[in-house]
């Protein structure tokens, strides 16, 4: 087969050679294209997926250089139950992953690719996440027979010449091998091997499933890379928030999906505060690290926003909007008359014309969506209006706060401060969200999902909330950690927090908790404001409306307290002896028997 260009020619690292050979040798392509990021080869690939149907183009004077994907109607989201951690002993994935033994996983996957890209090309994707020349770095190479995967590394990472420079003639990258095999729903399976740093998915070509650079790498691989190296990869946004001063302090936050991520991310303050700003630095994973100076420093490794396109409007995330003006590949979204895109949520009515998301002609009679719920962007974070200028700081910034947040109606008050550190790891380890569609289950019921990492992290559960406690014995100067919950809900079923751009306060006053002199009370499950410590200007919100957001229940605590420590069971022998003492003493102070729930 002809490699385009001679492997020799591009790359110094003997390792990537060998690599790419061997796996020619298993899925025997045509050819060999070997990626290098730039405009010139962007425009090709372009061109060759227009040709082969799997871009369309749209309008290109209302959204130039945008392009839609239509996947097939099967391959439209993650696949947690076919997702594996294939290290050496069931043990080492722990009680919350798939585990198939790395030989299986070799040979099981290794049958399905052998001969699999007969006919098609094969992609040499190098990539780096995180700022180039940043300790935070790292090069990964995905090997993949979607071009459409080609086009989106190129906006979700830094993909080319760059990586291949940055790895020079070094055996250390991480393998990402990637097939569709047709996209049959019965060859799909994820399967990452931490202890190789290697990753092997094939029957997707779903975003999650087949951008090996995301959730597999920067977060699955990259989790156990970070207790292995003695740093933490978080399924976090990263935000930067500038006082009328021109201070910015930067807050790291983790939420479970339906939560809003991106919005905060680039959340628009409301107009009553003047002179705040919210700049993005991430919207989805953060590499954290000790800096220099004892406090802890992130950086987001990814280089562009795949974000759920349904429910992002001007009103809701107004910057998202904006981001995806200009050279965004759209996925599954519906295409609007005159090709351009429309979603639900967007905020402005369908139009006559529409086709949806499997290509067909919309009309509302049909009750069906048109766009998928799960439909996405994936776009530059250069486009994001309101992108931080440390986005790109080798040094990542300092973090002052870290934030966990669930969608809870009831019992989570809006916002919650935690006495210590390892206090603040059990609010991230009991965390949790109520299920919102009724596809996915049981509506309304919580969900643990510890530090919103329950899919994506790559080792023991335990193990890594043991990792979260032994971090804090290097950070001289540990941020402060809250819990918030922009959706309780009062009696009549209504929102009690207006959200959105209205969090900013939230933010403020854990700001001013950290550097200022923001009140607060004491309670049994942690610090709480009372809604005379919180900035309300302009809020079009009673005083005693804000209390009953931060009201904290003991009944509804007492229930907490014992699902929480149904999940800790769960969990078993691994989990740090610290944060059960921690729940015994939650409980104790609340006057509860921490293991059984209260009847009625
Ligand atoms: O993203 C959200 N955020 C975070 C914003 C920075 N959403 C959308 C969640 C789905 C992805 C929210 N929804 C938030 C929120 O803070 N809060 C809510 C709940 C809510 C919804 C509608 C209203 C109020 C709250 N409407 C009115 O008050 C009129
Ligand atoms: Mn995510």
């Amino acid at each position: 087969m002809t490699s385009y260009p001679a492997a020799d020619s591009i790359t110094q690292s003997r390792a990537l050679k060998d690599w790419v050979d061997e796996c020619a040798r298993l899925t025997n392509p045509d050819r060999i294209v070997w990626c290098n990021g730039s405009e010139d080869e962007r425009r090709r690939l372009t061109a060759e997926a227009i040709e082969a149907g799997v871009l369309i183009p749209l309008n290109q004077e209302k959204r130039p250089g945008c392009y839609l994907h239509r996947s097939n109607p099967n391959d439209v989201a993650r696949t947690e139950e076919v997702t594996f951690i294939c290290s050496p002993t069931r043990a080492q994935a722990g009680p919350t992953n798939n585990w198939m033994a790395p030989g299986e996983a070799y040979q099981k996957l290794g049958a399905l690719l052998k001969g699999s890209m007969k006919g098609r090309t094969m992609y040499v994707i190098p990539y780096v996440m995180g700022p180039l020349g940043s300790r935070f770095a790292k090069v990964g190479v995905e090997i993949s027979d979607s071009i459409y995967v080609a086009l989106s590394m190129r906006i979700m990472t830094r993909m080319g010449a760059a990586a291949l420079e940055m790895l020079g003639a070094s055996d250390d990258f991480n393998r990402g091998l990637h097939c569709t095999l047709g996209l049959d729903p019965q060859k799909r399976f994820i399967c990452h091997f931490p202890q190789d740093n290697t990753i092997w998915s094939v029957g997707s070509g779903y975003g999650g499933n087949a951008l090996l650079s995301k959730k597999c790498f920067a977060l699955r691989i990259a989790s156990w890379l970070g207790r292995q190296e003695g740093w933490l990869a978080e399924h976090m946004l990263i935000l930067g928030l500038q006082n009328p001063a021109g201070e910015t302090r930067y807050i790291a936050a983790a939420f479970p999906s339906a939560c809003g991520k991106t919005n905060l991310a680039m959340l628009m303050p409301p107009a009553a505060l003047k002179g705040w700003k919210v700049f993005t630095v991430g919207d989805d994973i953060a590499w954290i690290r000790v800096g220099p100076d004892g406090g802890l420093w992130a950086t987001n490794p990814e280089f562009g926003y795949f974000g759920v396109a349904p429910g992002t409007s001007m009103k809701s995330n107004p910057n998202a909007m904006r981001s995806v003006e200009r050279d965004a590949l759209f996925t599954n979204v519906a295409m609007t008359a005159d090709g351009d895109i429309w979603w639900e949520g967007m905020d402005v009515p369908a139009p006559a014309g529409l086709i949806d998301w499997r290509g067909r002609p919309w009309s509302a009679a049909s009750g069906e969506k048109a766009a998928h719920p799960n439909s996405r962007f994936t776009t530059p974070m250069a486009n994001n209006p309101v992108l931080s200028p440390h986005a790109e700081d080798p040094q990542g910034v300092p973090i002052s706060a870290i934030i966990f947040g669930g969608r809870r109606a009831t019992t989570m008050p809006l916002v919650l401060e935690s006495r210590d550190w390892t206090h603040g790891v059990y609010m991230g380890a009991t965390m949790g969200s109520e299920t919102t569609a009724a596809a996915a289950g049981q509506v309304g019921v919580v969900r643990r999902d510890p530090m919103a990492m329950l899919p994506f992290c790559g080792y023991n559960v335990g193990d890594y909330l043991g990792h979260w406690l032994e971090m804090r014995k290097h950070i001289a100067k540990p941020p402060r950690i809250f819990m918030v919950n922009w959706f309780r809900k009062d009696a009549a079923g209504q929102f009690m927090w207006p959200g959105y751009g209205e969090n900013l306060r939230v933010l403020k006053w854990m700001i001013d908790r950290i550097h200022g002199d923001a009140g607060a009370r004491d309670t049994p499950v942690g610090r709480v404001p009372n809604a005379a410590d919180l900035d309300l200007t302009g809020l079009a919100m009673s005083a005693a409306q804000v209390d009953q957001a931060l009201a904290i229940d003991a009944g509804e605590w007492k229930n907490e307290m014992a699902s929480a420590g149904e999940f800790f069971a769960r969990i078993g022998d691994t989990l740090p002896a610290a944060l059960k003492a921690t729940h015994g003493e939650i409980a104790a102070a609340l006057g509860v028997d921490a293991t059984h729930r209260q009847a009625g």
